[in-house]
Parts: C-alpha cells; sequence; structure tokens
C-alpha cells in the first residue's frame, strides 16, 4: 500500500490532519514536540466511483464516492539542525525511510515561530519553513551516504565495482533506486566516483527531492490573515484546515452533520437539535469552506497520490458482464497503481499466483480483449484470466 507521511517543525498541526484524515487517536496539543512516537493510520484518497455510470450501485462506494486506503504517517516535529540532535533529533526521520511521498505541513497563518513556540497570528513567515525541512532531509541523507563513502570509494577502484548500484543498495531502505542515484549525480554536475564525501550535499538534496516527492500542506488556513493566505497560495502549497476536517468528520460520525470528507460544504438535517455554540461553529466552518471550495485536507491526499506519485485507480473483476466477483459482488476492488501499469501489472497486483499464470486480459467497457503489455488508463475495469484461480 502506498504510504505518505506528514513532516514538518512541531506545532503546525500535523496530528490534526493526521486524525483528521484517519479517525484514529493522536495526541493535539499549542506547544511543540507533543507527538514523539509516529502515528500510523489509514487514510484514504476520494474518486468517484464507476458504478454510478451503471444500472445499480456497488455497495462498496458511499453515495458513489469511492475511498481507497492508503497508510498516513504522523511524525515528530522537525526543528532547525535536526540533523545534528537538536530537538528529537533525527532518530525520527527514519519514520520517513516508508514513505512514498511527504506531506509538509506549514503554519499558513505565522502563529508559531520555527521551532513551534505559540506567538500571535502573523508573526512568523511560513515560507521560512520549506526550505528547513528540505535541509535537514537532505542532511540526515548526506549523514547515511558519508557514512559509507569511505568504502564505497575504495570500491569503486575496482573496475567491476558500480558506485551507483552500491549506492542503491545501501539507499534500498528509503526506496532510493539506481536511476534516482544516477540522474541525481547528472543534476547535481559531479562525477560520483571522483568526489569527496563533504562536497556531497548538494547531490544528496537533489536524490531527496527523487525519492521523496513532496506537497505542501498551507494548514491553519482558517486563522491565517488574506496576506498570508494569498502568499502561501502562490508558493504553491495547498491550503488545509484540518482542525476544521477534524471538527466535521466528528460531526458526521455523530450524525450532527452531513458530510463525505472532501466534500465542498455540508448540511445540517436537524438544526433544531443543536446548540447556539454548535450552529455558531458550524457557520463560521460554512463561511471558510465556501471561500476554499472545502477544507483541502482531502485535496492535499488526492494530489499526493494522483499528482507526486502518478497514480491511476484500476478495477479488476473476475465476470465482465456483470463487473463482478465469484461472490457476486459489484465492483469489490480498486487498486492504486503507476501510471503506465500493464494488465500483467494489475495480475501480479490481484495476487502472485495470478500474474505467473496470467494468459490476457478483456476491458470490461469495450469486452475487448487487451494485450499483455497494454497500458492501462484510469478507470479501467479489467478481467484477467489466468491459469490460476
Ligand atoms: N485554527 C487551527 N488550529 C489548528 C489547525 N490544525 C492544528 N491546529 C492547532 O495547532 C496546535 C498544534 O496541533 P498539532 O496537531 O498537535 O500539531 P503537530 O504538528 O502535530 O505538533 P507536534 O506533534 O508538537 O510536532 C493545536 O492547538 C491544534 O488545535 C487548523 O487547521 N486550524
Ligand atoms: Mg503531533
Amino acid at each position: 500500500m502506498i504510504t505518505l507521511a506528514l513532516a514538518g517543525k512541531p506545532n503546525c498541526g500535523k496530528s490534526t490532519l493526521y486524525r483528521a484524515a484517519t479517525m484514529a487517536p493522536a495526541e493535539i496539543a499549542n506547544y511543540p514536540f507533543t507527538t514523539i512516537d509516529a502515528n500510523r493510520g489509514v487514510a484514504y484518497v476520494r474518486v468517484p466511483c464507476p458504478c454510478t455510470s451503471l444500472a445499480h450501485r456497488c455497495g462498496v462506494c458511499a453515495d458513489g464516492i469511492r475511498y481507497i486506503a492508503v497508510h498516513l504517517i504522523d511524525v515528530a516535529g522537525l526543528v532547525p539542525e535536526a540533523h545534528t540532535g537538536k530537538g528529537l533529533g533525527n532518530q525520527f526521520l527514519d519514520h520517513l525511510r516508508q514513505a512514498d511521498a511527504i506531506i509538509q505541513v506549514i503554519d499558513a497563518s505565522g502563529s508559531t515561530d520555527i521551532e513551534g513556540n505559540p506567538d500571535n497570528p502573523g508573526s512568523h513567515d511560513p515560507l521560512e519553513e520549506i526550505p528547513m525541512l528540505k535541509t535537514e532531509m537532505a542532511m540526515w541523507l548526506f549523514g547515511i551516504i558519508e557514512k559509507h563513502w569511505p568504502k564505497m570509494q575504495r570500491q569503486a577502484q575496482s573496475r567491476s565495482f558500480s558506485i551507483y548500484a552500491g549506492l542503491a543498495d545501501i539507499l534500498a531502505g528509503l526506496s532510493i533506486q539506481e536511476e534516482h542515484v544516477m540522474e541525481a549525480e547528472r543534476e547535481a554536475g559531479i562525477e560520483l566516483r571522483l568526489t569527496a564525501s563533504g562536497d556531497l550535499i548538494e547531490f544528496s538534496k537533489i536524490l531527496m527531492r527523487k525519492a521523496k516527492p513532496m506537497i505542501i500542506a498551507g494548514n491553519k488556513a482558517d486563522l491565517a490573515s488574506p496576506e498570508l493566505l494569498t502568499k502561501v497560495k502562490d508558493s504553491g502549497a495547498i491550503l488545509t484546515s484540518g482542525a476544521a476536517e477534524l471538527a466535521l468528520r466528528t460531526a458526521a460520525a455523530s450524525h450532527m452533520i452531513i458530510y463525505h470528507p472532501g466534500d465542498a460544504s455540508f448540511s445540517i438535517p436537524d438544526k433544531g437539535k443543536l446548540s447556539d455554540a454548535q450552529k455558531a461553529g458550524l457557520m463560521k466552518m460554512k463561511a471558510y469552506m465556501d471561500a476554499h471550495g472545502g477544507t483541502g485536507v482531502q485535496e492535499i491526499i488526492n494530489r499526493a497520490v494522483f499528482e507526486l506519485l502518478d497514480m491511476i485507480v484500476l478495477y479488476p473483476v473476475e465476470d465482465e458482464t456483470h463487473l463482478t466477483d465469484g461472490q457476486g459482488r459489484v465492483l469489490p476492488d480498486a487498486f492504486l497503481m503507476k501510471k503506465g501499469s500493464t494488465p500483467h501489472d494489475l495480475a501480479y497486483q490481484v495476487h502472485t499466483d495470478i500474474g505467473k499464470g496470467f494468459l490476457y486480459a478483456i476491458d470490461a467497457k469495450t469486452k475487448m480483449r487487451i494485450k499483455e503489455s497494454a497500458v492501462l488508463k484510469d478507470g479501467d475495469i479489467i478481467k484477467i484470466v489466468s491459469t490460476a484461480k
């Protein structure tokens, strides 16, 4: 399963976003380093379910909305010089190893300093946080490379040793591949074999960018001034209000409102049941959502998966006429797979044995047989014919 991680300075709202997105418990408080041990949970991307264009609904989706699971990790806050041991040090950076992509959370309201200490809104520049995280992550990677470098350079004296494969091997746990190493070398304009470890910082930065693509959440947007909102938005960040999303999901869970995560707004089925304070709180959130088209929380998860990681959604079925599995369930599964995936890749994703016994595939929409090497499209419904059952 895909893993996304929330990272950023302390007190910017990572755990609030995590709780909102997973509805799993996590401690939240207005001081730095509330989170010490990483939280791990399941969040969802949201897509329109293909059953909306069928005669009857699939039974898996919620009102035509399909939610597909991804892992979400919430880590401790990161301060400048964390790689040298400041704050909680860099051991928690290890939690980012498993991440396929990183959601950097910044405090768009500018109400905390770079170390996460609370302050008045607008008293700090949120954009300063962006290079800080990048630098700390790159320096952490650099530290790992530096440790192995003398041995690498010794080995590189032998003609048969590939420094690319060697480095990729050491960094495999960070999902860094040989191509990443080669591309980063080219972009940094260096020749790795001849480079002293001290000159690998820029290379580490580039390598980190390739291995862990990043998207930025300008969080606490509900608290931010119009000037800061514009500034943060212009930087390419996506505005979010983790606090609003958490409140909405909690209210929806207790049937106070009707809200599907990712909706642009919500409705109140019975206003009579609400206290004045509840009504006022909900109206405030409604005004925010009307101005921004929602809370931004679902949007950032979707964009991390579909834009940063280039995924598509595929629906394997056993019966291409009724779009069901063996038990008659309509469109039971939805898989997130890399753009460019083939029917054969999908077969392996369903089950290794199905992949091994792959014969051919049928596009359920056109009922045509498709080639093993055909590139699948987002939303494709595919029947796989395999020797394995
Ligand atoms: N107004 C507003 N407040 C928020 C939002 N998100 C978080 N907060 C508040 O910001 C404070 C910090 O939130 P946390 O989620 O604990 O922040 P964190 O980044 O996990 O902090 P550490 O674990 O200490 O690194 C809390 O008081 C939250 O209620 C938001 O979107 N809007
Ligand atoms: Mg936290």
